[in-house]
Formats: structure tokens, sequence, C-alpha cells
């Protein structure tokens, strides 16, 4: 049996046929597709359809990362009403900021555990200096140089351009100088300026975001790209940042991956008490996989989607799980109940019961084993 056959034959949605025909004809989705996506309630097809454009991709591989996440402090000027993470102020009790020499204890401690990654984002602190993050970048890469630093979202290149009084450009040519690798795609939020009014009113908008990702590609620095869903969003303002999120891909092709971000709804000023649910968080990978044709890889994000959904992901288009993490912050603080580390050893395992092939990589994906 052919494949739209054999997939039109368990499907129970007549709106995904002509979606089924134009995925398995390697035709490109539309906005409208993406949201009968969403809206479908047929979720195996979805699963099948996603399943099927990763393996085009990726083949069985999934991949993760022995990483550490770094945020050297939560201070940060930004007052963003979905972030439980951040203070604005000094004297909160949560408050803390890492002397250089911690930060470098992280690193060292990472490294013997076998990193090859540093994942390092925080916040917008009034009082430090362009030259303090600089130097974070500066010192790790001296003291540890084959470590790949993956540092600073967009939201923090544009704090630091204006610290600096230097453009965007000027600001990544100097990171890059002292040994930034890599952005990390936080702070992408949801791109409609709707929601961006409602729940961080302060923080750049989505073209400053793309057009600080697009200066990094065009000097040769990849990166990822996110989007934090399940707050105050619509399906359809999803789509629309996932179609420019591909937009921008057409144009340089330098993100690596895009990553889904679920929102955890503990401690935030936007009267938010409910977590994702699970079929959301798996048609939310689905349809990315589908829309962003031109993205080698979507990660299923352990961290906010719990083990068991970050597992099951791996058969709904995600091929990467992002990494041992080894100590988070940003959505503990927000009530995420997954580990705030996790084990080299159970990342395989859970890639395995998945009937997927675990591979380590590095940041930019070059395999470094393959657990066949
Ligand atoms: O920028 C903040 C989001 C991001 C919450 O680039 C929240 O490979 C959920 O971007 N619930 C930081 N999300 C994490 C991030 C990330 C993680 C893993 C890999 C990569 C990558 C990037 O988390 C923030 C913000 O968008 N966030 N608060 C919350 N309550």
């Amino acid at each position: 049996m052919q494949t739209v056959d054999k997939i039109t034959s368990f499907c129970t949605d007549k709106n995904l046929f002509p979606i089924i025909d134009k995925v398995i004809n390697g035709k490109r989705l539309t906005f409208k597709d993406g949201v009968t996506l969403f809206k479908t309630k047929d979720i195996l097809t979805l699963g099948a359809l996603a399943n099927l454009k990763k393996e085009e991709k990726s083949g069985k591989y999934v991949y993760f990362v022995i990483n550490r996440q770094i945020n050297p402090t939560n201070i940060c000027v930004l007052d963003c009403k979905f972030c439980a993470f951040a203070t604005i102020d000094k004297n909160d009790p949560k408050a803390y900021e890492m002397s250089l020499n911690q930060i470098i204890e992280k690193a060292r401690y990472a490294i013997s555990e076998g990193a090859s990654e540093v994942h390092i984002v925080g916040g917008l602190h009034p009082d430090w200096k362009f030259e303090d993050y600089l130097n974070i970048i500066k010192i790790l890469k001296e003291t540890f140089p084959k470590l790949h630093i993956k540092a600073f979202t967009a939201v923090e290149i544009d704090y630091l351009s204006k610290l600096a009084k230097l453009s965007y450009e000027e600001t990544l040519i100097a990171l890059k100088e002292v040994g930034l690798g890599s952005l990390p795609g936080g702070g992408a939020e949801i791109f409609s300026p709707r929601v961006r009014r409602l729940i961080a009113p302060e923080k750049i908008g989505w073209k400053k975001y793309l057009e600080i990702h697009k200066t990094a590609h065009r000097l040769g620095l990849k990166s990822t790209t996110t989007m934090l869903y399940g707050h105050v969003e619509t399906i359809e303002e999803r789509v629309d940042h996932i179609l420019k999120i591909r937009e921008t891909q057409d144009e340089t092709g330098s993100f690596t991956c895009f990553i889904p971000l679920a929102f955890q709804p503990e401690n935030n000023d936007l009267g938010k008490t409910e977590h994702t649910s699970g079929i959301d968080d798996l048609k939310t990978i689905a349809v990315s996989r589908l829309l962003l044709d031109n993205f080698d890889h979507i990660k299923s994000y352990w961290v906010m989607l719990g083990e068991k959904i970050a597992q099951i992901a791996l058969n709904f288009g995600a091929d990467d799980m992002d990494g041992t993490v080894m100590e988070e912050k940003i959505a503990h603080f927000a009530g995420a109940k997954s580990p705030t580390a996790q084990q080299k050893d159970k990342l395989i395992r859970l890639i395995k019961e998945a009937d997927k092939i675990p591979v380590e990589r590095d940041t930019l994906y070059n395999s470094i084993n393959i657990y066949a």
C-alpha cells in the first residue's frame, strides 16, 4: 500500500486528507493547514505524519548533548508577567548573582561530567556592565578552550548592545571574538504584539528578535529558536509565530533547531495555573515538525514537557532531547515537575524505549557517539 493510502486508511478527520497528500508529496504547508492540524482531534494521524517527516530528516536518530545550564543572575530590569525566575528587586529573597569564579567552577564540574556545551542565559542585571557579560565568555573560553559556549538570548544581546553603545553586529562580533560559540533561542515567547503586550510588554518585539538572529547568522554564528506556548496565545498566533521563523530560516538557513517551550504555570502574574495538556504538547511538536520543513531538528525539551511526554514526542516528530542540563532553574522556579538534571544513561534509555537510536551530539549536531 502507498504511504498516502496507509495513513488515510486510519485517518478519522477528513479535513486532514489534503494535508496528508501535501506532506507526502513534499509540498509546503500553509497558515490554514497549520491551524487545521492544531484543531484536529486525530492525534495519531498527526503523529504518523510528523514521524514520517522526522524520519526523512534524521532517520531513527534522536540527539542529545551533555551540557550544563548556567544562569549567572536572576536580577532583571524587565518584569515579564509569565516569568517566575527573574526578580526586579535585588532584596527579594530569591534574588541571586553568581561570581565569575562560581561560574567557572560550574563549568569545570560540567566538563568533568563530559559536557561539551554550557548554555548561559540570565537576567538583564541593572548594575552589570557590558564588560562583565563579555568577561564571562572570555574567561570561560580562556579556561576551557574546547567548551562550546552557547550564550545570551536575543533579548540579552539587545540589552548588551545598549550597555555597550554598539550595534547588534558590533556587539555580536565583540562576543564572538572572546569565544561566543552560538546563540540560544530564548526570549521569542510568542511573536504576536497582542500577546507580548500582555505577557512581556517591555521585552523587544519579534522584529528585533529575528533581526538579532539574522545578524548572528550573517556573522557565521548558528542559533536555536523557541516558542513559549500554553498561556494566553491563540492557535492562530502559534502558527503565525512558527511561519515567521520558517521565513527567517528560508533567508539564512542557520537555525539548528526549533524548541517549543511548554508554559510552566506557578508563580506568575498572568493568573494562569494550568499546565499544558499532553495532547497539546504532542500536537505542538508535531505541527512544528510539519510546518518547519526547512528545520533539521525539533527539540522535545524534557525539562518542560516532563520525561514521559518528551519521550512520546520522539514518535511525534521530535528528534532531539536537549541534554543533561545539570542545573535547571527557569522552569523550576515556575513549578516544573521534571528533575533539574538528567543522567546521560537515562536519556539513552528514554530514547531507546521510544524505538529510536540515541546519538550524543555537540551543539552544532556533529555526532560524538551513536548508541546503536
Ligand atoms: O527565554 C520563561 C522561557 C526560556 C517560563 O536554545 C518559560 O536550545 C516555560 O530558551 N514556563 C529559557 N518557559 C529556556 C530556553 C531554552 C531551553 C532549552 C534549550 C534552549 C535552546 C532554550 O524559557 C525563556 C522563556 O522563553 N520561560 N518562563 C515558564 N514559566
